[in-house]
This record gives C-alpha cells, sequence and structure tokens, in this order.
C-alpha cells in the first residue's frame, strides 16, 4: 500500500455536513427512488449518508441507536437492504439539538425496537439512506476476536505463517537478542554498550518500538478483560500458533508481551528499562528489512511502578495455570517496586540521541497508587494498601498516563471494595451525564479529541461497562454499547474505525507493516487513533475531513496524529467488543425455531 493515494477524497468533501445536507437537498429523488446500497461499488459511497449506525451488527435485544446529523429529517423507516421498500419498522426521530465536536445539529434514531435479524436500511422522510443495518447474534464475535489477534499480527521477533497470518503472512523482524545499553541506561554491571537479550513484546503502534509505561496498560487491560469474562474468553478461538495448549488463547497472546517485559528489568537491581528502541523512527518498510541498532534507554520510576503492577496483576492471573510463571512475575513485581521505592523520582528524560516515543510523564502518583494496590492483591499484606491510602492521585478515564483508576477497578474487581465501587461509580456517572446531555447520546467533547481519541471512547466505555457489571445498572450498559457503536461507525466521519470491518472501514493507517507490504487491505482488527482536534501531522496530509474537533481525520499513512494505530487503543477496543458481546451472548434470548 506504500505511496498509495488516499482513495476517498471525493468522499471526503462530501461528508462536510454543510456540504451533506446541501447534497440531501438537491438529490432527494434519487434516494428516494429505492435504490440500494450496491456492496461491490466503492465503499465509500454507500456512506454519503448524514445517517451514522454501528456498521459492524447490533444484537437483536441490545438497544439500537444511530444519529441523523440532518436536521430536517422528522421520521425514518426500515426496509430489507434486498429486497421490496415495504417498511418493516417506523418510528420519530428525535430533537435535535446543537453538539459542540460538529459544530452542527443532530439528533437520536432510536429503533430498539426492531428485533428481527436481517440486513436492512434505514431510510428518513427527507431521502437519505444509511449503510447496511445488520442485526444478529453473535454480531461482535469476529471483532472481538480481530481486536485480539491485532496483537499477533504486531509480534517482534516472531515470525507470521500463512495459517495463522493468511495474507499478512511475514518474515520474523526485530529479533532483540543483541540489544545494546545505552549511555542513559548504565549500570556497573551493565556498562554502556554491553549487549543484553530481549525478545518478543508488541510492536508499540505503527512504529516498531517498544516502550514499558504503555505496554504495560494495554497488557492490564486484556488480563482484566479474562479476569472479568473468563467464560467467554476460555471459549474464544483466535487461531494463533498456541491455539492447542491448555491456556487460553487470550492469555497466550498476553504472554507473548509478559515475557518481554520480564527482560526489561535489570536483574541486578530491578529497575525497569522505560524502553527498548532504535535511536530514530525507521523507514516504513517490512520488519525483517530493518536491522538498525537497538537500545535499552534509561531506568525510570513510572516505568518500574507500572511494571510492577503489571506483573502482580500477571501473578493473579497465572496461578491457577502455571505456578512457576505466576511466581516468576510476582518476585519481579516485588523487586521492581523496591527499586521504585529507592528511587521515587526517575522521571523519563529524553536522551540528545535518541527521537523516538517519550511517553514521559511528570506525575507519577497514580502509576505509585496502581502498583500499590496490585501488590497488594497479590501478596495480601496489609503494608501495601496502607501506601495506596496514603497516596493522593488524580482519578478519570484512563489512558497511558493516567492509571489511578487501573488500582480501583482490580480492588472492586477482585475485593468488591465499596470504595472503589463507589469511585468507580462516581466516574461512570459523569460519563452518563455526558451522553445524556447529547442530544444523539455521542458522550464525547472537545476535549477527547486528542491523539488517539477512539481510545478516549473505548476507555469510557470500559469505564461503564465496569460499572455496569459491579453495580448491576443497565444504563451504564446501553451507554456502553453506545460508544462501541460510535467507533463503528455511529460517528460523522462515515468510517468504522476498525480496519477490515463494517461498510466502509478505515484503510491506510499509519502501520509500517501495512504501509511495507503490498497488499491493498490493512492487517484487520486495528483500531485507529481517530480524530485529533490538535492535527499535529497537518504538515504531511492532504487534509482532514472538516474543521471541527470530530472531523479532524484524515484516512492517509502519513496521518501519525490521527491514523496510527496503537496498542493502548487496540486493548480497550478488545475489552469492551468482548464484554459486550459476553454479556448480549450470556442474555439472548433462546433461539425461536420459527424465525427465518
Ligand atoms: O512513525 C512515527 C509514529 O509512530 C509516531 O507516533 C510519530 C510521532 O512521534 O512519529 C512518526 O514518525 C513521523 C515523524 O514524527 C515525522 N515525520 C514523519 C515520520 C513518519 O511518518
Ligand atoms: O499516544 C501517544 C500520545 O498520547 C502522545 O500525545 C503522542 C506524542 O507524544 O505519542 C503517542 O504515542 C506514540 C508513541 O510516542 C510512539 N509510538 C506511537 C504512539 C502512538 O502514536
Amino acid at each position: 500500500m506504500h505511496g498509495a493515494l488516499p482513495e476517498n477524497n471525493q468522499a471526503h468533501l462530501f461528508m462536510n455536513p454543510l456540504i451533506q445536507t446541501l447534497c440531501l437537498l438537491m438529490v432527494p429523488l434519487l434516494s428516494a427512488s429505492g435504490e440500494t446500497i450496491d456492496e461491490d461499488a466503492d465503499p465509500a459511497a454507500s456512506n454519503l449518508s448524514p445517517i451514522w449506525i454501528n456498521q459492524v451488527g447490533y444484537h437483536p435485544q441490545q438497544q439500537k441507536w444511530a444519529v441523523i446529523s440532518d436536521p430536517q429529517a422528522k421520521a425514518f423507516q426500515i426496509v430489507e437492504a434486498e429486497g421490496d421498500a415495504t417498511p418493516l419498522f417506523e418510528g420519530t426521530i428525535g430533537e435535535p439539538a446543537y453538539w459542540q465536536p460538529l459544530q452542527a445539529e443532530v439528533a437520536l434514531v432510536d429503533f430498539s425496537d426492531f428485533k428481527t435479524p436481517g440486513r436492512f436500511l434505514i431510510k428518513t422522510d427527507t431521502g437519505a439512506t444509511s449503510a447496511p443495518l445488520i442485526i444478529r447474534n453473535e454480531a461482535l464475535r469476529e471483532l472481538s476476536k480481530a481486536a485480539i489477534k491485532a496483537f499477533y499480527f504486531s509480534r517482534a521477533s516472531f515470525e507470521l505463517e500463512p495459517a495463522y497470518a493468511g495474507k499478512w503472512a511475514r518474515p520474523a523482524g526485530h529479533p532483540d537478542d543483541h540489544v545494546l545499553i545505552h549511555a542513559s541506561a548504565a549500570s556497573e554491571s551493565r556498562p554502556e554498550g554491553s549487549v543484553v537479550s530481549a525478545p518478543k513484546g508488541w510492536y508499540d503502534a505503527g512504529d516498531y518500538n517498544k516502550y514499558i509505561v504503555n505496554s504495560g496498560i494495554s497488557t492490564y487491560t486484556l488480563l482484566l478483560a479474562y479476569r472479568m469474562f473468563p467464560e467467554y474468553y476460555n471459549g474464544l478461538d483466535l487461531n494463533i500458533p498456541e491455539s492447542g495448549n491448555d491456556i487460553p488463547d487470550l492469555l497466550d497472546e498476553v504472554k507473548w508481551n509478559l515475557d518481554w517485559m520480564l527482560a526489561m528489568q535489570d536483574p541486578d537491581d530491578g529497575g525497569v528499562y522505560h524502553k527498548l528502541t532504535t535511536l530514530s523512527f525507521e523507514p516504513a518498510v517490512m520488519p525483517h528489512l530493518l536491522n538498525d541498532p537497538r537500545y535499552m534507554v534509561m531506568k525510570s520510576t513510572p516505568a518500574a511502578y507500572n511494571f510492577a503492577a503489571v506483573m502482580a496483576m500477571a501473578h493473579r492471573v497465572w496461578k491457577p495455570f502455571d505456578a512457576e510463571y505466576a511466581n516468576t512475575c510476582l518476585n519481579a513485581a516485588i523487586h521492581a517496586w523496591e527499586w521504585a521505592e529507592a528511587n521515587p523520582g526517575i522521571l523519563y528524560k529524553q536522551p540528545e540521541d535518541v527521537h523516538t516515543g517519550h511517553y514521559g510523564d511528570r506525575d507519577i502518583r497514580d502509576e505509585h497508587f496502581w502498583a500499590a494496590t496490585e501488590l497488594y492483591l497479590a501478596t495480601d499484606q496489609e503494608k501495601f494498601m496502607e501506601t495506596a491510602r496514603s497516596i493522593d492521585c488524580e482519578i478519570g478515564v484512563p489512558g497511558w498516563n493516567a492509571v489511578g483508576i487501573l488500582g480501583h477497578y482490580s480492588l472492586a474487581v477482585e475485593k468488591q471494595l465499596p470504595e472503589s465501587i463507589s469511585v468507580i461509580r462516581e466516574q461512570a456517572d459523569k460519563e452518563l451525564r455526558l451522553a445524556n446531555r447529547s442530544a444523539a447520546k455521542v458522550g464525547m467533547e472537545n476535549k477527547d479529541y486528542i491523539w488517539g481519541s477512539n481510545a478516549v471512547a473505548a476507555n469510557k466505555s470500559m469505564l461503564l461497562l465496569i460499572a455496569h457489571r459491579l453495580t448491576g445498572d443497565t444504563e451504564s450498559f446501553s451507554i456502553a454499547c453506545d460508544k462501541l457503536n460510535y467507533i463503528l461507525g455511529k460517528n460523522p466521519t462515515g468510517y468504522c474505525f476498525v480496519t477490515g470491518f463494517g461498510a466502509r472501514p478505515v484503510m491506510n493507517p499509519h502501520y509500517r507493516p501495512s504501509m511495507g507490504d503490498d497488499l491493498k487491505d490493512p492487517h484487520p482488527g486495528f483500531l485507529s487513533g481517530g480524530p485529533n482536534h490538535q492535527r499535529h501531522d497537518v504538515k504531511w496530509v492532504s487534509g482532514y475531513l472538516g474543521d471541527a474537533p470530530a472531523m479532524a481525520f484524515c484516512d492517509e499513512e502519513a496521518s501519525y496524529a490521527t491514523n496510527e494505530i496503537a496498542i493502548n487503543w487496540n486493548a480497550p477496543l478488545s475489552f469492551i467488543s468482548g464484554a459486550v458481546e459476553a454479556i448480549l451472548e450470556a442474555s439472548a434470548a433462546p433461539e425461536d425455531p420459527t424465525d427465518e
């Protein structure tokens, strides 16, 4: 796909909501004449629509919401996608109201009462037609598998064989068995230039480097998914090389990264290197073609706390499967914790000759809190809980540099600790208020349109799902599902932000293996970062979909600030697609034999 021109330029133009509305006024006859969407045509064409829907699918019994950005539309019908125009369901559209991130009015289309499985279209009285609407059981199962399989595609030091990777098979890259100690990481037993080995792990994102802090939250998120929905994941076959063994595939995939993380610890003092990278970002070619030297770059306190938290969690999860590995994880966690307690203020500082990602964090009280809670849960030692109680850290929707709430997730899920449950409840209620303030229940504010905004949506959804599991309220579940809908197409860009899914998926992610191969289709199951109002990549791209924050998106390979992929974005996507699917599968009505 390297060098390919953006294919959807036309569509970008038309997706401007103003132009959309103009088009609608000009062509109502066309769409009202019962035209159906031709799937084989340019997928972009099927989305020149003011109706935003989840393009992947809704479960029959689920709350079903779409959005319309045409304030003239008052009523809608649902018809067969391939059939006559007989309305199968009719409804009125909600009151339009201004949605700030789009700088335009939007309204809710609620078709929750329509529960018939099949492929349909939503049509409005103004002549607009949606992308195909899919209603079926297990609607999100394949998505939930692909979101985890994406981690397999990003394995470092590993050949991807056709049996598992299909057309995306590739030779192994970055063996990382000859990693140099950078000057910033030199110690007495490992002086500058000494060689260590730290193979495996996942590439962080569009680049081929490996960073502890970002690995930590990603690994934790996947482990928590397993901890909360073990039955679902025990039955999930990801078709990875380890699929035949006795360990659930999700955990096999996570172990690929844990093994690498363990090698990021200096066995002599317990300190953890912040990252393993080349000095500069490598070019966008296939991984096996590269051999720039790779370095261990400085030990940092945030890396050590983050590592300690994840290893303590891994200890708990692995205990029933492999006691020896579980023990290794716990010892590593304690060693890292001790190093961090003795070296409390070593923040990451990018050395002058290093130009890769920083993941630098100035406030590490949240990392400290999180590590203390996980060590308490792993060891049952009160002293860790006392430390946790003594730390006053900010709590909110998590991200790579904001991990405080993860400690509460674990305490609430493992121990039903009332304080932690109420912290989570309070944050979830904030999100409910935000979603309900928006006429179309899009609980994203201007300030959420940062680098990786789709992961902000995914992490909000994850928070609501955890709140739902802890307190049983159904509204948290509906709003959590709706954030997934947002990612899957219920948004103004017209895109499903997961590669390989939906009527109009993102096609040109900033992901070096996809940029470096000859295939048109990007690797599937990856979540694009999404609209980023800060537009850091403005000088590299041909333009964004629009001026509004929610339209600051560009489906071009060069757009690393709106269209990169990253493990800390795919992890919450994996969590929410798996959790929603698990919960809905468990609550599905028994199949009616008279159906179909
Ligand atoms: O490819 C790099 C990506 O992984 C990072 O997120 C991004 C920001 O650190 O940098 C990317 O590299 C780009 C660089 O920053 C600017 N010139 C173009 C580079 C490759 O597209
Ligand atoms: O996700 C990170 C985002 O929050 C930062 O604003 C951005 C710039 O520092 O970096 C992002 O992380 C990138 C990392 O530095 C290098 N690998 C690619 C990551 C995703 O773009």
